[in-house]
């Protein structure tokens, strides 16, 4: 089975994202996520002007060495652009291998090691009440592991809080928004949230927050010790992961659980943090880690230390990596929980999808290969629109981590 065509489609229904479409002549196709938040051009031009020609010809069952071959092949190894678009082209080829097969992609995996995936939502709010309120209407849609941030007194903007009605999305149109950060005011803060919400709702949810990289180490440490009477099921990217080794100081004083790993895009970027065991939940993702093939590489050697996956799942992934995912969520045999934001309408039509949710659970469904497919008529009507993430500065101007 032979590829004959390998486009990339750039559309923007409700936000931003990059699909790319492998055919064969045996008249299957496979489409792969290959969506950079706010540097999707990038990702399209490193597949249309460098990855595409090379894939014409090729044996599309031939995934491994395909994997390889755009790896060792570019000389110029890891980095977001390249991993997400070597991602694009394995998932691609995974979904094409399920179709000729006429098997879902966690059969061919090695099949289902649970009854469905385990999700959680996004419950955020202005402050303490508004994120209680929609913290108990996740409860009545039967989340059993639900992420809370919320307002922080005093702060302008804070990480994860829609600012008007609707869902939470941090790219802006046109220009780049500047946030304002005070570890000494969240730090003060957000234990008196997370004892609200265990005052109410007693401990019968997982509860998840992400500080999104805006501790030092020994900050981290703190918020870690203070926040153990609450039980966190996890505290995600508590300090800027490049120095693995920082997050030793964390590990000597607190047994709040640590998940890190959604900027990741290869196993060398989680090798000490996962065998020194330093964290308990990797995030690393299908489509900024290298695909199927790489994630079940750093699954695996996850596993040998306990650490379970915890996917990163936010809405600027594609319905194709959220497909995807959930295939490898249903077989890895060290499963966490897969994150779960959800999509714009627009882009739930864009991308038809085999995919269920049912109270907190979900279920890749049984469609040969990864069951997400893309609507290219559809998808034409909404043309690319650039957005950007924003940054994030202390109170008196100095530029911090976002
Ligand atoms: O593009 C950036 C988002 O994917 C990120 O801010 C979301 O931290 C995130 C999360 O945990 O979903
Ligand atoms: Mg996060």
């Amino acid at each position: 089975m032979k590829i004959i065509r390998a486009d990339v489609i750039v559309t923007c229904p409700g936000r931003n994202f990059v699909t790319l479409k492998v055919e064969t002549d045996e008249g299957i196709h496979g489409i792969g996520d290959a969506t950079l938040n706010g540097r999707e051009l990038a990702v399209a031009s490193y597949l249309k002007d460098h990855v595409c020609p090379l894939l014409i010809g090729r044996d599309a069952s031939r995934i491994e060495d395909t994997w390889q071959f755009l790896y060792k092949g570019a000389y110029w190894r890891r980095g977001p652009v390249t991993m997400t678009a070597i991602a694009a082209v394995d998932m691609a080829l995974w979904d094409i291998l399920g179709k000729a097969a006429n098997m879902p992609l966690y059969k061919l995996l090695g099949g289902a090691s649970r009854e469905g995936v385990m999700v959680y939502g996004h419950a955020t709010g202005r402050d303490i009440p508004e994120a209680l309120d929609r913290y108990a209407e996740h409860i009545e849609e039967g989340y059993k592991a639900i992420r809370i941030q919320c307002g922080v007194p005093d702060m302008r903007s804070v990480y994860g809080v829609s600012k008007g009605e609707g869902m939470y999305e941090p790219a802006t149109k046109g220009s780049v928004e500047e946030q304002s950060w005070s570890s000494e005011k969240y730090l003060d803060f957000v234990p008196k949230l997370f004892e609200a919400v265990r005052d109410k709702f007693g401990f019968d949810t997982h509860l998840l927050h992400d500080v999104h990289h805006r501790l030092t180490p020994i900050e981290a440490a703190r918020l870690g010790k203070s926040v153990e009477p609450y039980r966190l099921f996890w505290m995600e990217d508590p300090t800027p992961a490049e120095n693995q080794a920082g997050f030793r100081l964390i590990r000597e004083h607190t047994v709040t659980p640590i998940a890190v790993g959604e900027v990741f895009n290869s196993i060398w970027d989680c090798k000490q943090l996962i065998e020194e065991q330093l964290i308990d939940y990797i995030r690393a993702t299908l489509t900024h880690a290298g695909g199927i093939t790489h994630l079940k590489r750093i699954a695996d050697f996850a596993s040998l230390y306990q650490v379970r996956t915890g996917c990163h799942g936010p809405s600027d992934l594609s319905p194709v990596c959220m497909g995807a995912a959930l295939h490898f969520d249903l077989w890895v045999p060290n499963f966490g929980v897969q994150e779960y934001m959800g999509f714009p309408d627009e882009a739930l039509d864009v991308f038809p999808h085999a995919w269920s949710f049912d109270r907190g659970m979900m279920h890749p469904g049984e469609a040969p290969g990864h069951g997400v497919d893309i609507d290219e008529k559809l998808a034409a009507k909404y043309p690319y629109d650039p957005a950007y993430l924003p940054v994030a500065r202390l109170e008196d101007g100095t530029l911090w981590n976002w």
